[in-house]
């Protein structure tokens, strides 16, 4: 059974399409417009191992927020359409990545209720290229507020931006795999005592 989800998402703001194989092989085709960006959904679908597809055209004459924002927002979605009904999957997943200096601590549960706790060093560089340092949080947010799982991210150091921003992308990755990726021993079982997630 294929794991996939699709999602469009059109306002008058942005035009946005992901899609998402859970069980690819980190093929990915991205264009956001905001190189940054799209570096760090390369990173996302590159270490979860997933086939992602992403084109946004946003209002980048305003700035990158909403392109940013509304794309979080759809890859969320898209998550969530791709894991179905979380029979037989791991449910939890963390993972702690270094990029040199920065360290990222990334843990996850497919919980179906949406809750981010994120910290990160204060004193960073404001931009990576188009990229505002401030829009990783609101990534998350958007993020998890449309895949509706808890997501805890911490960065208990780091120095440059670019590796302090970039970490918690591959850290994520790598967290939302294991936590989405079958369990072996738990074929046919839903990892939750409630039986609904
Ligand atoms: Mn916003």
């Amino acid at each position: 059974m294929s794991r996939t989800g699709r999602v469009e998402r059109t306002t008058k703001e942005t035009k946005v399409l992901v899609e998402i194989d859970l069980d690819g092989t980190g093929k990915t085709e991205i264009s956001t417009g905001v190189g940054f960006y799209d570096h760090m959904l390369d990173q996302l679908g590159r270490h979860g191992l997933f086939d992602l597809t992403v084109r946004t055209e946003g209002d980048l004459h305003i700035d990158s927020h909403h392109t940013i924002e509304d794309t979080a927002l759809a890859l969320g979605a898209a998550f969530k359409q791709a894991l179905g009904d979380k029979v037989g999957i791991y449910r939890f997943g963390n993972c702690t990545v270094p990029l040199d200096e920065s360290l990222a601590q990334v843990t996850v549960d497919l919980s179906g209720r949406p809750y981010l706790v994120h910290t990160e060093p204060e004193k960073m560089a404001p931009m990576i290229g188009e990229y505002d340092t401030t829009m990783t949080r609101h990534i998350l947010e958007s993020f998890v507020a449309q895949a509706q799982v808890a997501l805890h991210v911490h960065v208990p150091y780091g120095r440059n931006a670019h590796h302090i921003v970039e970490c918690q992308f591959k850290a994520l990755a790598r967290a939302l795999r294991y936590a989405s990726e079958p369990d072996p021993r738990a074929a046919g079982i839903l990892p939750s005592t409630k039986g609904a997630l």
